[in-house]
């Protein structure tokens, strides 16, 4: 039977466990680099994959993540950057509205176009606000959608967008300061947005270490996801995993 990820989010969020996401790039990764870290997270407990990237110009996707799928028994969620990053080998799909930006677009445009054929996908649908936070350098996501990411100490217009994204009937907020982020989001706009909605928070962008994934589930976030770091750093891997399970624990 077909696992119901949303579900298992929840569950995570409702039981107090953060979830650990590593997000993968087709376009960074070979098959024998690929398969090393899908082990490697095997082992350290990795609750989730996000496969893709705001360009992905391989055309490798399905290859990977049949790959995963064939290593790991670890979910895997598509992180799309545009509606051609579709694979019906993943687990479910993340169908993200690009919240914080006035593109129409990527806020409803392009999922017009794409409605049919995602439909046809038969994966699992997750509604998600996407929301770009200034994390000091132009991101690939602001360049290609002209975009304005929200500014990063501009705390109260993200918990704005969040909450109106959450009664859009958003299912996840996802807050990105890009991939290779200068500077990571603040705990302080994590913790801000955290009280203030009851769909799983997922924090991404430029976290670098253990501490900053620490630091950032204390604050609220229920989902962390790293990317860039752990490329260029697999033996990352464990010691983020452990940290944020951690918070898991000792939820008070
Ligand atoms: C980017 O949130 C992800 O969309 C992850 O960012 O690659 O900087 O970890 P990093």
């Amino acid at each position: 039977m077909k696992m119901n990820v949303y579900a298992s989010l929840v569950e995570r969020k409702q039981t107090g466990q953060k979830s650990f996401v590593v997000l993968i790039d087709p376009d960074k990764v070979n098959s024998s680099s690929l398969s090393s870290l899908v082990n490697r997270a095997n082992r350290a407990g990795v609750d989730y994959f996000f496969v893709g990237g705001s360009l992905v110009v391989s055309d490798h996707l399905d290859d990977c993540i049949q790959l995963i799928k064939k290593e790991s028994k670890i979910p895997v969620i598509l992180f799309p950057g545009s509606p051609s990053q579709i694979s019906k080998q993943a687990d479910a799909l993340l169908y993200l509205s690009l919240i914080s930006g006035r593109n129409p677009e990527l806020l409803i445009g392009q999922h017009v176009i794409s409605a049919p054929f995602v439909k046809k996908s038969g994966l699992e649908i997750i509604s998600t606000g996407y929301m770009v936070i200034d994390g000091g350098a132009p991101t690939t996501v602001s360049y290609i959608s002209g975009a304005a990411p929200i500014p990063a100490d501009k705390a109260d217009i993200a918990l704005c967008t969040a909450m109106a994204g959450e009664m859009l009937g958003n299912k996840l907020i996802y807050m990105d300061s890009g991939s290779g982020a200068k500077k990571p989001i603040t705990e302080e706009m994590i913790s801000l947005v955290a009280k203030n909605i009851d769909v799983p928070l997922v924090i991404g962008g430029g976290i670098r270490d253990a501490e900053k994934a620490y630091r950032n589930c204390k604050a609220g976030a229920d989902v962390i996801v790293v990317g860039n770091a752990i490329e260029q750093n697999p033996s990352l891997l464990e010691e983020m995993a452990a940290a944020i399970h951690q918070v898991s624990v000792v939820k008070s």
